[in-house]
């Protein structure tokens, strides 16, 4: 299957075969430049694999100081004493900061009102506890065993309160996130009217990111400034919190951060250690190091909060589904509003006309929860899709054909076409490559040996989401391209795709072209979140290639000592890494000459998508908040995805497998198909993960979360995961974006839960509505 034809250059129906085999089915392309289209692998892939690569905790300063975070151990109520003597005295030990000896931390501005990624809670300012594992300490010494050890000095005890601790306890007071209620038709009355009624409740459990590099930075105080070296999805949301803590003027702040070691969510913005880190260090004049431990982490920020949806769907007997209504909450902590919404696809996915859905947020004495791959869309694809597998069965309707009978040729939730939406494709090829035909309907009914064989799939969708952003490109004396953008690359491939859309213009191989990411003094870019990044940056540096070019052509015209002096740049093109005469070949002037003959800053062009007429301060305004983030406004942008699964059940031991996985999705153009799939995949393991495994346990007497670390919070390991089949069925889409691609980074894990759910019902005849599915549910 190398498959990189002319059609393939612009990364069309690309098809890949299992994870195993994706060696041999995604070979490098043949292409000269590997533009976009091209299956190149990461242009960072080396210095990851070898260690090269520098992660923010790994920078050392010199002369560094080590900090060590203290976390509370009860969930509510105050400290009534603090005794720190013994940790001060210890050796090495500069300074213990406790809300008895503070440093001045402001309140942050909440980036985004009810889908902030960010807690507003400011460390050592008192002595109130608001949820177990609270930053509520920092240890600073010479060496970080020394402040390990003085920390485990400090005495703590607390006066405690009855904490809140789950969303369902008596005392919780729910608040409604009415923005985002959905009211279409009259839900009511056409659910009273409806042949069939289903309604359930469809829970998933507190769930972690635990990216592998720990959340870790350095920060340095020099002279009015502050430099941080913090793992960052978005360095202009860092700057703005870490100026508004410290009391600072934003320009004043610098986020260093050019590799990422995974986030999935959990590093759009810095979280309160990084406060402690800034203002000790600007306190002692020295660099710090501060970084949490694993278990600290679990409670340092917060991960994708539990939700729960009563979800009642109604249909007519021949399976057109007449109405949706649906009630949610979610956890979120005492003082900030994060809501993972529940309703995000209900309304959008089938052609349904009454829908009433309204989600509320429940304060609980936790950490503010945050972004975890497709906040909303994941939990709420997990209800429906699931939903929708119960109602086939009570209609006695296959699955996929009750999807295709609700097939929806808009989006009736805003009432717009959608640009493109090829998820009938998706549905057919997935179905195909599965075998989807083969599946007999009743549950139990297919098996080998002690095995049960369960067969179920589900639709996932992800919405386009943009912001305009800049790009410089500079040519170096030597001739080589150097591509700067702000944007972050947290292991999907940013450097890579930014390489390949200046190399469609500028003519070179894109394995040439240097790209720097990841630092607030690079050109303007949003954050690595809500999948629209590589949208956003290859739009930004398509734009500055083309400025660059343009620039280039009118140097060889007419810079005196070019050998293309007086020719109109019309007649100029830029290939093989010079620019070359279009009617006589061999009349060219190579990169390396004209970068010779050419004043320097002549050799740096600036580019991008916000309007010509938008000030600067505007533009910073645009990347260092979220709300300016849009959407197409003619149509409706979204990535669209079926997931097919099939499991085994042992019959015995109620133990479930994963056997077989196969996606058809479309996210229209693919910058790079082999960076997409492994995108996809991706996505598809992490719900796996969810499906069967992924669980916070929290202690009912206090709030503490039991399986804080890598070896009791289980996540998949490569035993756990079958061979994956996807398929592209994505169309380059420009009504969506610039460069006609969509979503890609979140799209993989949505429906993939309710397709192992829905697996699992199928062998089993057991409906598992509360994730995880762990062997307990089914036996
Ligand atoms: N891509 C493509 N074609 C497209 C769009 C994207 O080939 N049409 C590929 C590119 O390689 C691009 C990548 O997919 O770099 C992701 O692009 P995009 O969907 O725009 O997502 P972002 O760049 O905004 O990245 C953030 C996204 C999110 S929100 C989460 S959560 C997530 C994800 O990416 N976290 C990740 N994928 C992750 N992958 C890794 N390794 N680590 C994480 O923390
Ligand atoms: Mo992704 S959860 O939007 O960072």
């Amino acid at each position: 299957t190398a498959a990189i034809s002319a059609a393939g250059s612009l990364g069309l129906h690309m098809q890949s075969v299992s994870a195993s085999d994706s060696a041999t089915a995604m070979p490098e392309t043949a292409s000269p430049v590997q533009g976009l289209g091209a299956a190149r692998s990461r242009g960072d892939g080396k210095v990851k694999v070898t260690g090269e690569a520098r992660y923010a905790v790994e920078h050392q300063p010199e002369n560094p100081l080590y900090g060590v975070v203290i976390q509370s151990t009860v969930a509510s109520g105050r400290i009534s004493r603090m005794s720190v003597e013994k940790a001060q005295q210890a050796t090495g030990v500069l300074a213990v900061y406790t809300h008895l000896n503070p440093l001045k931390i402001n309140k942050p501005t909440a980036i985004a009102d009810g889908g902030a990624a960010q807690s507003t809670y400011t460390p050592i300012q008192d002595d109130k506890i608001i949820h177990n594992g609270q930053n509520i300490g920092l240890v600073v010494a010479e060496t970080f065993e020394q402040a390990t050890w003085a920390a485990s000095l400090v005495e703590i005890e607390y006066e405690t309160s009855r904490g809140l601790i789950f969303a369902t306890d008596e005392g919780v007071e729910p608040k409604p996130v009415s923005k985002q209620d959905i009211d279409m038709g009259d839900a009511e009355q056409a659910m009273q009217q409806a042949d069939v009624r289903l309604s359930e409740r469809y829970t998933t459990p507190r769930e972690y990111n635990m990216p592998m590099e720990p959340h870790a930075c350095v920060a340095h105080w020099q002279e009015g400034r502050i430099t941080v070296w913090e793992p960052s999805q978005w360095v202009a949301g860092a700057q703005v919190e870490i100026g508004e803590w410290m009391g600072i003027d934003t320009e004043a702040v610098r986020i260093i951060s050019p590799y990422v070691g995974g986030g999935f969510g959990s590093k759009p913005v810095p979280y309160t250690h990084v406060a402690l880190a800034c203002v000790a260090s600007r306190a002692l004049k020295r660099p710090i190091k501060v970084s949490l431990t694993r278990p600290q982490t679990f409670t340092g920020l917060g991960g994708r909060p539990a939700t729960s949806q009563q979800l009642e769907l109604g249909a007519s007997r021949d399976g057109k589904i007449q109405a949706i209504i649906q009630r949610s909450f979610s956890e979120t902590s005492l003082i900030d509003v994060f809501a993972e919404n529940c309703s995000k696809v209900t309304a959008r996915m089938y052609a349904v006309e009454n829908v009433s859905a309204q989600h509320q947020v429940r304060p609980i004495n936790t950490v503010t929860p945050g972004w975890m791959r497709a906040p909303g869309e994941n939990p709420s694809a997990f209800g429906l899709e699931v939903a929708m597998d119960e109602m086939a069965y009570a209609l006695n309707i296959d699955p996929l054909e009750l999807r295709l009978r609700n097939w929806a040729d808009k989006d009736y939730q805003l009432d717009l076409p959608w640009s493109s939406r090829r998820l009938k494709e998706a549905y057919q090829k997935g179905a195909e490559a599965f075998g989807w035909d083969r599946r007999i309907m009743t549950p139990r009914s297919m098996r080998e040996g002690r095995e049960l064989i369960g067969w179920g799939m589900a639709s996932g969708t992800y919405p386009v989401n943009k912001l305009p952003a800049e790009a410089k490109i500079i040519l170096t004396p030597h001739g080589r391209f150097v591509v700067q953008c702000a944007g972050a690359d947290i292991g999907t491939g940013t450097y890579t795709i930014l390489a390949q859309t200046a190399a469609d213009i500028l003519g070179v191989d894109s394995t040439t072209i240097e790209v720097e990411l990841g630092d607030t003094r690079l050109p303007r870019a949003g954050v690595a979140g809500g999948s629209q990044l590589a949208g956003n940056v290859t739009a930004a540096v398509n734009d500055t290639a083309k400025r660059m070019r343009a620039q280039l052509l009118k140097l060889a015209s007419e810079l005196p000592q070019s050998p293309l002096n007086g020719t109109p740049a019309s007649q100029l093109t830029l290939k093989g890494d010079a620019v070359q005469h279009t009617l006589r070949s061999g009349l060219a002037v190579s990169l390396a000459q004209l970068a010779t003959l050419a004043p320097a800053e002549s050799l740096t062009v600036t580019g991008g998508t916000f309007p010509d007429d938008m000030s600067q301060s505007e533009r910073d305004k645009m990347v260092r908040n979220l709300n300016d983030m849009s959407r197409p406004e003619a149509f409706s942008a979204h990535s669209w995805s079926a997931q097919f699964v099939e499991v085994r059940v042992d019959e015995d031991f109620g133990t479930i497998r994963v056997k077989r996985m196969v996606a058809a999705l479309d996210s229209g153009r693919l910058y790079n198909p082999k960076l997409a799939r492994s995108q996809w995949i991706g996505g598809m393991i992490m719900g796996v993960g969810q499906a069967l495994m992924e669980e916070g346990i929290i202690d009912p007497r206090n709030g503490r979360v039991i399986n804080n670390n890598l070896a009791d919070y289980l996540v998949p390991v490569n035993g756990d995961i079958p061979s994956i089949t996807t398929i592209n069925v994505g169309e380059p889409d420009f009504e969506a974006t610039t460069m006609g691609g969509k979503a890609v980074g979140e799209l993989g894990i949505v429906g993939v839960a309710a397709a192992i759910s829905n697996a699992v019902f199928h062998a089993t005849g057991k409906r598992v509505r509360d994730l995880p599915i762990t062997l307990d549910k089914i036996i």
